[in-house]
């Protein structure tokens, strides 16, 4: 939807009057998944899909929001008894309670807002959504809070008001991106470095199975816990071991009768998952394509069969890609459903897309959806 769109619904919706308008994106991740609350590696990039939301003050007490997609609309208060009751408001709300816990003062305003990143396909609509307001409200009410923290302030309303206990990742590439560039952030010590992405010959695409998982937010949870536990119970042999990232595969089978069989995998999958962003940085910065799509296959193969957060769906598709030749596939994102990112040569590129919405209609019902990715900037006022 264009800026000139949602002008025009929140002026319908609220008297005539002239919003501000703020977009954020969604991402794609290129390796390192499930890293990120390991204060581990990950290569995030914005896309072009996102939120954009037209914004005003109104004087009063109350928050009155429009989601357009949805037709539905929530109004609230801004202190912590006043959640409202729809899903899509607590994103909002939490934004707001984060933005007054950290000390700033946030005024109440009207709202309306869309999107087009597809909800539930591992692309970060939630993300796109809290970054839109953060930063939109800090701009406005000029609350000086920098872009680590306006990340943050989306990462605490999962924590606090969604209930989904995710790492820095999402939020990060949402406020920091950079159009063509993919950004290696290393979640430990929040240093980051931009890469251009432009791989000549290749082209970057996502296979969307259309398939949601209900219990995805508790199963997160749950290895997130999984990786928690290991941690602890390595640090306790070794103190420096604050999160997985710090520990090797030595470390972890020394600890390997004291945890179960479930952590262990989790935890061997996270161990291997840092080692493979770094191999995909280097690789990276050679040029070397083949190497990068073999690590995302690899990736794959330890999400499925070690995190098992896959599904019967993404590993069709990155069987057809594999037969096809595709040069890397993955499953992308928290898992359990949503997309398969895939690194393509562009002479496959048409068959492979025509090969894979074939197989997978046959066999599912129904045609995955292709998104071409193209890598964008972050949070901005349009
Ligand atoms: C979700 C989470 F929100 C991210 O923080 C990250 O953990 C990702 O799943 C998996 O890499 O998108």
């Amino acid at each position: 939807m264009t800026k000139e769109q949602v002008i025009k619904i929140f002026k319908e919706k609220f008297n005539n009057e002239n919003p501000e308008v703020y977009t954020s994106p969604g991402r794609v991740n290129l390796i390192g998944e499930h890293t990120d609350y390991n204060g581990s590696f990950v290569f995030p990039g914005a896309i072009d899909k996102g939120m954009i939301a037209a914004i005003r003050f109104n004087g009063t007490d109350k928050i009155r929001a429009y989601a357009i997609d949805l037709d539905e609309s929530s109004e609230f208060g801004l202190i912590e008894e006043d959640a409202p009751n729809e899903g899509w408001a607590k994103y909002l709300f939490g934004v707001c309670r984060e933005i007054i816990k950290r000390g700033g003062t946030v005024k109440a305003f009207d709202t309306v807002f869309a999107g087009d990143v597809p909800l539930g396909a591992g692309m970060s609509s939630s993300a796109a959504l809290e970054s839109t307001y953060a930063f939109a409200l800090n701009d406005l009410l000029n609350l000086g809070i920098d872009k680590f923290e306006l990340a943050r302030i989306g990462q605490s309303t999962e924590h606090n008001y969604v209930g989904v206990k995710c790492g820095i990742m999402d939020q990060f590439a949402s406020i920091f991106g950079k159009e063509g560039h993919l950004i290696r952030l290393d979640t430990k010590t929040m240093e980051y470095e931009y890469f251009p992405f432009n791989p000549k010959g290749y082209k970057l695409v996502l296979l969307d199975t259309l398939v949601k998982h209900e219990l995805a937010s508790s199963a997160y949870n749950a290895r997130r816990a999984s990786c928690e536990n290991t941690a602890a119970t390595i640090s306790k042999l070794h103190p420096e071991v604050k999160f997985l990232r710090d520990a090797s595969m030595d470390m972890l089978n020394e600890v390997k009768d004291q945890i179960s069989e479930e952590d262990y995998m989790r935890s061997k999958y996270v161990i291997e998952e840092t080692q493979r962003v770094i191999d995909v940085s280097n690789a990276l910065q050679q040029g070397d394509y083949e190497t990068v799509g073999q690590k995302m296959y690899e990736t794959h193969h330890g999400m499925s069969k070690l995190y098992e957060v896959s599904c019967e769906e993404l590993d069709f598709l990155n069987d057809i890609a594999k037969e096809h030749g595709v040069t890397g596939s993955r499953v992308m994102g928290g898992g359990f459903g949503g997309c398969t990112i895939n690194l393509v040569k562009d002479e496959l590129y048409d068959s492979f897309i025509a090969d894979a919405k074939k197989q997978f209609k046959e066999k599912y019902g129904h045609e995955p959806k292709v998104y071409d990715v193209v890598i964008s900037d972050g949070a901005r006022k349009l």
